[in-house]
């Protein structure tokens, strides 16, 4: 079957969250007796002819007025649309999907947590070693292997050490350059997180750092002053990887205090790192202040006994 037809074939279950400011839905159900999530966004306006918004041909279809006040009017209407060129709506399908996506994309209370070195160390190295098996990592290998996306591919370096692939996020929509969102997948496989970073890897992520902003600029004629670089910690994904955004785009909780930290900070934190006289010190031994979804494994494995001052069961 295809894509369109497992879409198609979707039956909806429950609500697992819905945000009316960024006009975002979440939907569980099942495909073929699977469990499968949509999530489905309203795109942003095009810009590419403005002049035509009002027209009842290419622009606002139908109105509908609802009300008239002295100088203000307001109206409902319907607007020209093509899924081609001009969408309305962008559809994320996980299928078949797994008990952590479904936690993932719920609506969920939030905490910040304090995870110290110790805790990194004695539990969280536990949680990140669990979360590279079962296959959840297929996707990035995919695109490392050149066995998906890879028409997609803005760069790569192939090197095994220092290389990398710049290739568009599942989130953008591919055409909204103000909504840019890149992602930079690294060949190397020693790196989980940034919790793995010492100063020996400082030349790896200034070359890195340099090589994307120039293919980003050559490709979109974007500069680098527009432009969001970082990471995530807690990542979803347990292969190092960049996020690289316009700037103009509000990534909402993605691109928040408490989960994206940039990589100009990562980088000049390592080399202060590389001043201390005791060796091998990095990011194993900072204290890393997050936040966390109550029905992330982390919170219930971890933290949330933690917090009750019990023994996590990780
Ligand atoms: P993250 O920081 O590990 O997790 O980033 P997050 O999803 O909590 O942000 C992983 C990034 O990879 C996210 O920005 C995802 O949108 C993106 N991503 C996830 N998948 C499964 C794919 C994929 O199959 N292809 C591409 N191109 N990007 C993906």
């Amino acid at each position: 079957s295809t894509p369109e037809q497992d879409l198609r074939a979707f039956k909806f279950e429950r609500i697992l969250n819905q945000d009316t400011g960024r006009k975002s839905l979440n939907l569980l159900g099942t495909i073929n007796g699977q469990p499968a999530i949509i999530t489905a966004e309203k795109t942003a306006f095009s810009i590419a002819s403005p002049e035509n918004f009002v027209s009842s041909e290419e622009g606002l279809l139908s109105l509908n007025l609802l009300q008239k006040n002295d100088i203000y009017h307001w109206f409902m209407g319907t607007i020209a649309q093509s899924a081609t060129s001009n969408a309305a709506v962008k559809v994320n399908l996980i299928y078949p999907c797994t008990e952590v996506h479904i936690k993932k994309y719920s609506a969920q209370k939030i905490h910040m947590v304090v995870e110290t070195p110790e805790i990194y160390e004695k539990y969280v190295t536990k949680y990140i070693k669990q979360k590279t098996e079962g296959g959840r990592l297929n996707w990035v290998y995919n695109i490392l292997d050149h066995k998906a996306e890879s028409e997609k591919i803005i760069y790569e370096d192939e090197d095994k050490e220092l290389g990398f692939i710049l290739l568009p996020d599942l989130k953008w929509d591919l055409v909204t350059l103000t909504s840019l969102y890149l992602s930079v997948i690294v060949h190397r496989t020693d790196i989980y997180s940034i919790r793995d970073f010492t100063p020996t890897h400082i030349p790896f992520l200034t070359t890195l750092r340099t090589k994307v902003l120039t293919a980003v600029s050559e490709k979109y004629s974007i500069p680098g002053d527009l432009l969001k670089i970082y990471v995530h910690y807690q990542p979803s994904y347990y292969h190092f990887h960049v996020h690289v955004v316009h700037i103009s785009h509000d990534m909402g909780a993605s691109a928040t205090v408490g989960k994206a930290i940039l990589l100009d900070e990562v980088i000049q934190v390592l080399r202060l790192m590389e001043k201390v006289p005791e060796s091998r010190v990095g990011y194993k031994d900072l204290e890393m202040t997050y936040i966390v979804g109550e029905e992330h494994d982390l919170w219930t494995k971890i933290f949330e006994p933690l917090s009750k001052g019990e023994e996590p069961t990780i």
